[in-house]
């Protein structure tokens, strides 16, 4: 499609809302809503690419308590006809209509290809994309069954609520560690190289890793991964020419 112009299409991922503690989290909430506010006068599409939440399951009438500033937000956007997609992420991949119906967001759970002024974009969260991973790629076939969904929604909503949080809590990675780049190594360098055999794209943009890095493929086509709001503050625009990775200071 092309922007209208003077519009933007903005990327972030991994906000893990909730963690690590609540004065915390709302702190990160409340910035990323005065970065949704800054955006808003220029912004055609947002993508939050996975990982919004630390941890997230809906029931079919019941979703976690929280975030109502952020949600809000969201609202205010898609209601001004902004368009918002939002990824699952390895912390938040149980998502199951409440988005759509309260939101108006496209949820999306493995990766999209998007065309923007003859710019070609795949976007995904990341976890499980390309070689390896082999435990992981098992595990997420469980979560993403609608039986084992349909089972663990006949837990008590504190009770399946509170054990999401104490797993998507003990998996973390993330806090104060300092993450390595691996180049060529990385899965997601290795997915796109593998893409980019069959097709050509310009930009890949990935969350998941917790790295804000542009990393050239070729003198055309480039992977950036967004970082996270817990170290970085971290989000890529795309004015219609070219995609940058910039920082959020307000
Ligand atoms: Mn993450």
């Amino acid at each position: 499609m092309t922007l209208p112009e003077g519009k933007k299409v903005y990327f972030a991922s991994d906000f893990h809302l909730g963690i690590p503690n609540r004065a915390s989290s709302l702190e990160r909430e409340k910035r990323i809503c005065r970065w949704l506010q800054d955006i808003r006068s220029d912004a055609s599409h947002v993508y939050l690419v996975g990982d919004i939440f630390d941890a997230w399951f809906e029931y079919g009438k019941v979703v976690p308590r929280g975030y109502t500033r952020f949600f809000g937000k969201l609202a205010e956007l898609t209601d001004q006809g902004i368009t918002i997609d939002m990824f699952t992420g390895n912390h938040d991949l149980w998502m199951r209509g409440y988005f759509e119906e309260e939101l108006n967001i496209k949820v999306h759970h493995d990766y999209i290809e998007r065309e923007f002024n003859g710019k070609k974009f795949i976007v995904a969260h990341g976890d499980g994309l390309g070689p390896g991973d082999h435990k992981y790629k098992a595990l997420k076939k469980v979560l993403r069954n609608p039986l084992s969904q349909w089972l663990y929604r006949r837990l008590h909503p504190d009770t399946g609520i509170g054990m999401a949080e104490w797993f998507s809590r003990r998996g973390s990675k993330h806090g104060n560690s300092i993450v390595n780049f691996f180049g060529e190594k990385e899965w997601l360098i290795q997915f796109s190289r593998s893409e980019l055999k069959k097709k050509h794209i310009d930009y890949f943009i990935f969350g998941h890793r917790h790295i804000a890095i542009e990393y050239p493929l070729s003198d055309n086509s480039m992977y950036v991964n967004l970082g996270d709001w817990i170290e970085y503050n971290s989000y890529a625009v795309f004015d219609g020419k070219d995609l940058r990775l910039q920082y959020y200071k307000g």
